[in-house]
């Protein structure tokens, strides 16, 4: 949850990761940090103190003891590189300067190497020298590695499970198993930032000693693979490509950096192939997947909409995108797949493929530009299933074969967890409405009904594009309604766009939706 404050972690925990059965949620930094607008300043640290934008150390207890109440495990950035660049005062009061953080590290704690990383080719450069000019902390030293093991022990206290160790890479692995070593609770989780690349000395093998790895790689070749290949090359995704073991391996479709200058990866301004590499992602037994759930931008240093503060998901640029239905519908079915081996691997030779996870679980992904009609054969029992992905009934039949058409960049999903649809036969309306979009831009429904935001577009309802052009949702209105409605645009800064022409109206019948089959009125 990507620079989200403290509080609304907590909110989201009990509203939709606990429920959808999310293991843990990565928070940002949560240190004093260098004040100003943009996200990096999260990346600075000025003292351990908690105490930012994000919130105070009451608000992160709280939200360390509701996550745990919603069954989610708590996973804080920690930043134990370097310090902050430049002077001034950080956001709890400190006063600093490069090299001088009174009470804290003085000069003698930092390396002897005072210029910028210049050779990645060389390890002593990579992990004494600067990164990006960031002051480096001598973890050599026995009073830095007290240090940073009291603030990570300090994390401990207030109930975390784990850390992701930003900037891994720069860091001596005997340091860091120094320090780990130190922590009351040793085994406690750990996700290494160490970004492999080919020809550098320091590689993320070196660092299995103290946890988890995150692969980069994963998420590089994911993007081509759902850019310009064919899905069919997935089926011996992992370490098969060469990646790291899978028991060590920390994944994922984007992350703050690459969605940003770093480049490389998808992001969430690249529709269907987005959403289809998270259903994927979330499907295939390799490494430990992260949902990364941030907010739009057009410029690349902008920090969060209101300090962090999500006033509801989907507004005020934020993506939320740990809650979009066919990402948080695929979490339940890893964990109902937990263990079982891939099984049924089919593929069209191209970008149509399907594979079961057993008995317990079964996902088919259509990537190609025209629907796709199939008998596909699956390990389940016979029985009535739901879609995850559409929220529709299917049915598997005696011998395991499942019949379905899937439209153009659609899923299908079905795991042994959910074998009927609930609230999704309820009573109300199917909005589907064809509309073109520019990169950053999504469309919404409003309405004159509260389920719809009483025509609020900041309490408007965000359609999913996993079948653009045509946008969709199902919400759940009482039968019998008659309700007005339009459609809207807003783009990454939150500029709403209301189609032209009257108000729309439907009435929900008697009994199940009206479905609406709407095209964009310019
Ligand atoms: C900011 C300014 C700089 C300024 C600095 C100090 O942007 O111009 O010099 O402050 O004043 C983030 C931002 C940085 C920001 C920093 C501190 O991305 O722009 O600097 O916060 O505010 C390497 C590292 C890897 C690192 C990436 C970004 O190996 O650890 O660079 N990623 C983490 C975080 C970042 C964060 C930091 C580390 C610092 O996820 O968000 O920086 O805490 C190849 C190499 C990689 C290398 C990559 C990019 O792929 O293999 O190792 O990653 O190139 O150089």
């Amino acid at each position: 949850m990507f620079e989200w404050q403290f509080s609304s972690v907590a909110r989201e925990c009990a509203r939709t990761l606990g429920p959808a059965g999310y293991g843990y949620v990565q928070v940002s930094p949560p240190q004093e940090r260098i004040q100003g607008p943009t996200w990096w300043t999260a990346y600075q640290p000025v003292s351990y103190k908690i105490a930012s934008r994000l919130g105070d150390r009451a608000a992160f207890k709280d939200m360390v003891d509701t996550c745990h109440a919603a069954g989610v495990k708590v996973v804080a950035d920690a930043v134990v590189n370097h310090m902050a660049n430049g002077s001034g005062t950080g956001t709890g009061g400190s006063t600093y300067a490069k090299y001088d953080y009174p009470g804290l590290y003085s000069g003698a704690d930092m390396d002897d190497c005072r210029s910028t990383i210049s050779d990645y080719r060389n390890a002593w450069d990579v992990q004494h020298c600067e990164l990006v000019r960031l002051p480096d902390l001598d973890t050599g030293e026995e009073y830095v590695r007290g240090r940073v093991a009291g603030y990570l022990d300090d994390l401990l206290s207030l109930g975390v499970d784990g850390f992701r160790i930003d900037a891994a890479k720069h860091i001596d692995p005997a340091d860091l198993a120094n320090i780990k070593a130190r922590l009351t609770r040793p085994d406690a989780y750990w996700k290494q930032e160490t970004i492999g690349s080919p020809g550098e000395a320091v590689q993320p093998g070196q660092y299995y000693g103290t946890g988890d790895v995150q692969e980069f790689t994963y998420a590089r070749d994911l993007k081509r693979v759902f850019t310009s290949e064919k899905l069919a090359y997935l089926k011996n995704f992992g370490e098969g490509w060469g990646y790291l073991p899978s028991a060590k391996a920390g994944v994922f479709v984007t992350n703050h950096d690459t969605e940003r200058g770093l480049g490389g990866t998808l992001t969430y301004r690249d529709g269907a192939n987005y959403t289809l590499a998270h259903v994927f992602m979330l499907a295939w037994p390799y490494g430990a997947p992260d949902v990364h759930s941030g907010y739009e931008f057009t410029d690349q240093d902008a920090g969060p909409p209101n300090d962090g503060k999500v006033n509801a998901c989907y507004g005020d640029g934020w993506k939320c995108q740990h809650a979009w239905p066919e990402i948080a519908s695929m979490v339940a079915w890893r964990n109902t797949a937990h263990g079982q081996p891939v099984t049924d691997w089919w593929d069209n030779g191209a970008n149509a493929i399907a594979f079961g996870r057993g008995d317990k679980a079964f996902v088919a992904v259509n990537h190609e530009g025209a629907p796709l009609t199939r008998t596909f054969r699956t390990g389940l029992p016979g029985g009535t299933y739901c879609d995850v992905q559409s929220g529709r009934p299917v049915t598997v039949d005696g011998s395991g074969q499942l019949t379905a058409t899937l439209a153009a960049n659609t899923a299908l999903a079905v795991h042994a967890g959910a074998r009927d649809c609930g609230t999704s036969t309820a009573a109300g309306a199917s909005f589907a409405v064809r509309a073109t979009t520019v990169p950053g831009q999504d469309v919404y429904v409003t309405g004159d009904r509260a389920e719809l935001g009483d025509w609020n577009p900041a309490a408007a309802l965000r359609l999913d594009p996993a079948a653009y052009p045509v946008w969709k949702r199902e919400v759940t209105l009482p039968a019998g309604t008659t309700f007005a409605y339009k459609y809207l645009r807003k783009d990454g800064a939150g500029a709403v766009t209301w189609e032209s022409g009257a108000n729309r109206t439907a009435t929900v019948p008697a009994g199940g939706k009206v479905a609406l089959d709407d095209a964009w009125r310019g």
